[in-house]
């Protein structure tokens, strides 16, 4: 593999079809690319499944072994999962020059805060691996919910510490101002925190400006890639970062650790 990207984000903000996107996107500039599907609940998934942990784990035999409901059986899944790494390694095998492309359950927590998460992407990736946050570019058009979507993107990138995108999907469906306005708080907390005054009363000043002084003084702060998976919109874009990364000589190791 060239590189591993671990899509993950909210329910519904469109992982399962950015990575579709990417996939084809990849494959009109004449490079390879597999798809992973992560999502053991998935009942139908948008693009063409290269390896799929639905082969090992079952949603509704955990259900039925486990007497869980559906949550439940999510969870044990997630759990579950590690013991397949060996198998959807030696798939992995098959796809030497690929960039591989890992699409993660609806529910955020899932991928990012069971233990064994960490140890998923690690075993699977041997250190090249990016993560792409997706956030949704309706609820992040409003301050109060754009610091929300970085307050996991942020928590996302502490749990892993690999090199982690940015992604407000759906920028279709928001205007080209709402757009940029997301691109400039990213950058310019000053006029986070005023336009966030313009939405929210004085009085809640004291709980966001805190937040917004953590992400400047933490460097928390990254480059908003603006995408459309259904318009193909910013995908050129994903890929740069990813090719930066993966063939820049940089290894996520190196990067983050002192090791
Ligand atoms: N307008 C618009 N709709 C999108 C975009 N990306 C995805 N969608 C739609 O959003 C809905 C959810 O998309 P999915 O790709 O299933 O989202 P997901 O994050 O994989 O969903 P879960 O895995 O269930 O959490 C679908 O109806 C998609 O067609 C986009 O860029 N623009
Ligand atoms: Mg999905």
């Amino acid at each position: 593999m060239i590189g591993s990207l671990f899509v993950t984000g909210p329910a519904g903000t469109g992982k399962s079809t950015f990575c579709g996107t990417l996939k084809e996107w990849l494959q009109e500039q004449q490079m390879e690319s597999a798809t992973v599907n992560l999502d053991p609940g998935a009942d139908y998934v948008p693009y063409e499944v290269d390896v799929d942990i639905r082969d090992y784990i079952s949603l509704s035999t955990i259900m039925q072994d486990y007497s869980l409901g559906p949550n439940g059986a999510q969870v044990v899944a997630a759990d579950l999962m590690v013991e397949f790494v060996p198998q959807i390694k030696s798939l992995l095998e098959n796809f030497q020059d690929h960039y591989i492309i890992f699409d993660t359950p609806g529910q955020v927590e899932l991928f990012t805060f069971r233990q064994g998460s960490t140890h998923l992407v690690d075993a699977l990736t041997e250190g090249k691996a990016m993560i792409a946050y997706l956030a949704d570019s309706v609820v992040a058009s409003s301050p109060s919910g754009f610091i929300a979507q970085k307050m996991l993107f942020g928590s996302i990138f502490y749990r892993f510490f690999k090199p982690t995108m940015f992604i407000v999907n759906k920028s279709d469906l928001i205007t080209a101002e709402d757009n940029s306005r997301i691109m400039e708080w990213e950058q310019n907390p000053e006029k986070l925190s005023d336009d966030l005054m313009q939405e929210k009363q004085q009085i809640v000043k004291q709980y966001y400006s805190g937040i917004i002084k953590a992400f400047a003084e933490s460097e928390l702060i990254s480059k908003i890639i603006p995408v459309s998976s259904v318009d193909r919109y910013g995908m050129e874009e994903v890929y740069s970062q990813m090719s930066n990364f993966f063939t820049g000589g940089e290894d996520t190791d190196t990067m983050y650790r002192e090791e």
